[in-house]
C-alpha cells in the first residue's frame, strides 16, 4: 500500500482516541503489509521512568504534583480504606498505545522505551514499563484488549501465540504482587473483518471468528486472575437501518453472550461480565446505547443475572445523560459493576476519554458508588488518556494522580455529605406522605384505583410541597 494511502487510512480510522491505539504510524497494524513484527532488539534495561519516584500521599498542602494530596489508600473513609472504595485500575490501552495520533494529526509521543515497530519484543518491554508504571503509581490493577498487549499476526493460531508469550510475560511479573487485572476484553473494532461488527456481524464467519477471540481472551483473562471481563460493542450496531436486520442482529448478540456465559462457566472463570454501553461512535448507533437499554435487552434474553454494566462517564454524555444518571440507573436495578472514569469536553462531541478533573462531578459519582457499597469485584478504571499535546513521560503520571485526586475528594465530599446529612433528610421529607398505611399500601403494589378515588373525595384538593432544588444544590456544593 502507498505510503500516503496508509495514513490516509490510519488518519481516517483514528475518529475515535480508543480507536487509534493500534492504528497510528507508530504501532504498525498487522494487517498492512509492511515491514512491522521485524524488530529483534532485546530486552530494556535499567528503569524506564528514571526519576520518578514511588507516588507517595503528601496531603492537600503539597505542591508537589507527583505527589497524591487527597487520595491516601490506606485511610478509612466511611467504613473502607480509600483504595479499597476505588480499587484503580490502568488502561493498557491509552496509557501505553496511545500515540497521540487524531484524525488531522500524526502521533506526537515519542516515548523512549518505543522503537516503532509491533514486534513480540517491543509487546514484552512495553508490559515491562507498565509494571512499572503500576508500582511507582501504587495502583494494583490493570485493564487490557488482546490486541493492545500482543500483536496480530497471519493466523488466528499464531496470534494466539503471541498472546501467550506476552501473557506468560504478564504473569511473571504479577508474580509476588498484588497487581492483577481488573479486566480483560476483545477488541473486535480494530480489524477490517470486524466493519460490520462481531457479534452483529452479517457474515457468519466473522461471528465465528470473534466467538474464537472472546473464547481466547477469556481465557488469558482468567489465567491472570483478572475480576471481571468487558463486551463494549464499539460496531456492534448499525450505520443505516436501511441495509439491518436489527432483530436478527439482537438476537445474534443475544447468543454470542450466552455462549459466553456457557464458556465462563466451562472453565471455572467467576469473573463477573460486563456490557459497557455507549450510544455511538465508532457505529452511528450501537446496541448497548446506554444503561437502561441495556437492562432491556438482557431482560428480553433472559441475560440478567449473569451481567452486569461498566459504566463510562463519557459515553454517558454521548448518550444525552449524565454520567450519575447512567450509575444510578444501573444502581437501582442491581447491575452497577465497574466505571471507566473518564469524562468529555463540554465543545467536542466525540468520545475525548480525559482525565475526570471536576470535584463537583466526581462527588456525583462517589454518591452512586457509596450507595452501591462499593463496586468490588469491579473497580475505577481510567479510560482516559494524555491530551495530544502532552508529551512527557511525567505526564502519565501527572494525569493518573490527578484522576485518583479528583475521585478521592469526591469521595471526602460524600462522606462529609453524609456526615452532616440534611441532604438525605430532604430526600426522606420529600416522600414522607408515601411514610403511611396508604403509601404502604400502594408500595406493596395494592393501591387499587377505586380505594384511591375515594381518597382523592375524601381529601379533596392535595397540598403540594416545594422541591427545595436550591437547597439541595446548596448543601451539596458546601460539601465540596
Ligand atoms: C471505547 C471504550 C473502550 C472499552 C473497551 O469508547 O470505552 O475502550 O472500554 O473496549
Ligand atoms: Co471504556
Amino acid at each position: 500500500m502507498k505510503e500516503a494511502y496508509r495514513v490516509f487510512l490510519l488518519l481516517s480510522l483514528c475518529l475515535s482516541l480508543s480507536a487509534c491505539i493500534a492504528s497510528s504510524a507508530n504501532t504498525c497494524p498487522a494487517y498492512l503489509e509492511t515491514k512491522c513484527g521485524d524488530d529483534t532488539s532485546g530486552d530494556w534495561k535499567g528503569e524506564f521512568f528514571p526519576g520518578i519516584p514511588k507516588i507517595k500521599y503528601e496531603g492537600p498542602s503539597s505542591k508537589n504534583p507527583l505527589s497524591y494530596k487527597w487520595y491516601n489508600a490506606e485511610e478509612v473513609v466511611l467504613g473502607k480504606k480509600m483504595k479499597d472504595w476505588f480499587r484503580f485500575s490502568v488502561a493498557f490501552w491509552h496509557t501505553f498505545r496511545g500515540t497521540g495520533a487524531d484524525p488531522f494529526g500524526a502521533p506526537t509521543k515519542s516515548w523512549p522505551w518505543e522503537d516503532g515497530t509491533n514486534s513480540i519484543a517491543m509487546a514484552k518491554r512495553r508490559m515491562r514499563a507498565h509494571f512499572e508504571f503500576m508500582d511507582k503509581l501504587g495502583v494494583n490493577r490493570w485493564c487490557f484488549h488482546d490486541r493492545d498487549i500482543a500483536p496480530d499476526a497471519k493466523t488466528l493460531a499464531e496470534t494466539n501465540a503471541n498472546l501467550d508469550e506476552v501473557v506468560e510475560l504478564a504473569k511473571e511479573l504479577q508474580k509476588g504482587t498484588d497487581i492483577i487485572p481488573l479486566w480483560g476484553t476483545a477488541q473486535l473494532f480494530m480489524h477490517p473483518r470486524y466493519m460490520h461488527g462481531g457479534a452483529t456481524s452479517s457474515e457468519l464467519g466473522v461471528y465465528a471468528y470473534a466467538a474464537a477471540q472472546v473464547k481466547k481472551a477469556m481465557e488469558v483473562t482468567h489465567y491472570l486472575g483478572g475480576e471481571n471481563y468487558v463486551f463494549w460493542g464499539g460496531r456492534e450496531g448499525y450505520q443505516t437501518l436501511l441495509n439491518t436486520d436489527m432483530k436478527r442482529e439482537l438476537d445474534h448478540l443475544a447468543a454470542f453472550l450466552q455462549a459466553a456465559v456457557d464458556y465462563k462457566k466451562k472453565i471455572g472463570f467467576n469473573g463477573i461480565l460486563l456490557i459497557e454501553p455507549k450510544p455511538q461512535e465508532p457505529t452511528k448507533h450501537q446496541y448497548d446505547w446506554d444503561a437502561a437499554t441495556s437492562f432491556a435487552f438482557l431482560q428480553k434474553y433472559g441475560l440478567t443475572g449473569e451481567f452486569k454494566l461498566n459504566i463510562e462517564c463519557n459515553h454517558a454524555t454521548l448518550s444525552g445523560h449524565s454520567c450519575h444518571h447512567e450509575l444510578e440507573t444501573a444502581r437501582i436495578n442491581g447491575l452497577l459493576g465497574n466505571i471507566d472514569a473518564n469524562t468529555g469536553d463540554p465543545q467536542i462531541g466525540w468520545d475525548t476519554d480525559q482525565f475526570l478533573t471536576d470535584i463537583s462531578e466526581a462527588t456525583l459519582v462517589m454518591l452512586s458508588v457509596v450507595r452501591n457499597g462499593g463496586l468490588a469485584p469491579g473497580g475505577f478504571n481510567f479510560d482516559a488518556k494524555l491530551r495530544r499535546e502532552s508529551t512527557d513521560v511525567e505526564d502519565m503520571f501527572i494525569a493518573h494522580i490527578s484522576g485518583m485526586d479528583t475521585l478521592a475528594r469526591g469521595l471526602r465530599n460524600v462522606a462529609k455529605l453524609i456526615e452532616d446529612g440534611s441532604l438525605g433528610e430532604l430526600v426522606r421529607k420529600r416522600y414522607q406522605s408515601f411514610d403511611s398505611e396508604l403509601g404502604a399500601l400502594i408500595e406493596a403494589g395494592k393501591g387499587d384505583f377505586e380505594t384511591l378515588e375515594k381518597k382523592a373525595m375524601e381529601w379533596g384538593e392535595p397540598t403540594v410541597s416545594s422541591a427545595k432544588q436550591e437547597l439541595a444544590e446548596m448543601i451539596f456544593q458546601s460539601a465540596l
